[in-house]
């Protein structure tokens, strides 16, 4: 059973539709999305699998301990978590007040933290060898777009506390790691990239030649969550076409 946190759209969505098709039962976590969400519970079991749709803000404690407890009681166990929900609102580092680097921080870090914390204590108590799965970024290790420095920072911390997390919970047989995908065409960079000639150019320093699609990450996400990586503890993995090869 897998809980991916903000599963409405986007990387969260696919990769909710790739862990279902593999077997696993899914909470499709979502923030105010319901309707949204709803469809990918519905499409998931038209395809003969099964989910549920759970509402939860990953910055709240309270809720988050509440989609653990609805996870539980409508599967009976818990293997996978996604930390796949994140806001990046872009923003010029001059203009970021500390309301926006506070939430910023709160539903990348803060949630990442939050959900590790309270699924490990459920894997721990029920001895699951359990999978945390943390969408992180590139960004993480170049620092990100000129806009983004609120949200590389968030990205950074949780390939940190993945790694944390694989000394702390890896004696219990569970494993945690990062998957720091390139640029991805999804909602959260849609307006970013909307601007004229930016998808392109952004293509083009790409060495794979193209932007990359949610399904390029969900399928690094579940190998992760698969036997074929039980021995893979506190890795970061890029799915980037290449991106970063580029950079540097
Ligand atoms: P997206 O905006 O489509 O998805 C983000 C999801 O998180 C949405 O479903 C949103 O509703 C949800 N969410 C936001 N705040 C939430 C909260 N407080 N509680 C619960 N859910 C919340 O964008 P995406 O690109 O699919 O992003 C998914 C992950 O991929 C993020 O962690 C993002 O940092 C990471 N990522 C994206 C890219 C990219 O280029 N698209 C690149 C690197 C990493
Ligand atoms: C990323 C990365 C991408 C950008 C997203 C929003 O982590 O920097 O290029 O599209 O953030």
């Amino acid at each position: 059973m897998a809980i991916v946190t903000g599963g409405s759209r986007g990387i969260g969505r696919a990769v909710a539709e790739r862990l279902a098709s593999e077997g696993a039962s899914v909470v499709v976590n979502f923030a105010e999305a319901a309707e949204a969400a709803r469809q990918v519970v519905d499409g998931i079991a038209m395809r003969g699998g099964r989910a549920v749709a759970v509402g939860a803000d990953v910055a709240d404690e309270g809720q988050v301990k509440g989609l653990v407890a609805e996870a539980l009681a409508r599967f009976g166990r818990l293997d996978i978590l996604v930390n796949n929900a994140a806001i990046c609102p872009f923003s010029d580092f001059l203009e970021i007040t500390p309301e926006q680097w506070d939430r910023v921080q709160a539903v990348n870090l803060r949630g990442t933290f939050l959900c590790s914390q309270a699924v490990a204590r459920e894997m721990i108590a029920r001895r699951t060898r359990g999978r945390i799965i943390s969408v992180s970024s590139i960004a993480a290790l170049f620092g990100g777009g000129p806009q983004q420095a609120h949200y590389a920072v968030t990205k950074a911390g949780q390939v940190a506390l993945m790694r944390s997390l694989a000394n702390v919970l890896g004696p219990h047989g569970i494993t945690c790691n990062a998957v720091l995908p390139g640029t991805i065409k999804t909602d959260i960079n849609r307006d970013f990239l909307s601007e004229a000639g930016r998808a392109q150019a952004y293509a083009e320093r790409i060495p794979a030649g193209r932007i990359g699609e949610p399904e390029d990450v969900a399928g690094t996400v579940a190998y992760l969550a698969s036997h074929d990586a039980a021995y893979v503890n506190g890795a970061a993995i890029t799915v980037d076409g290449g991106a970063l090869a580029r950079r540097v």
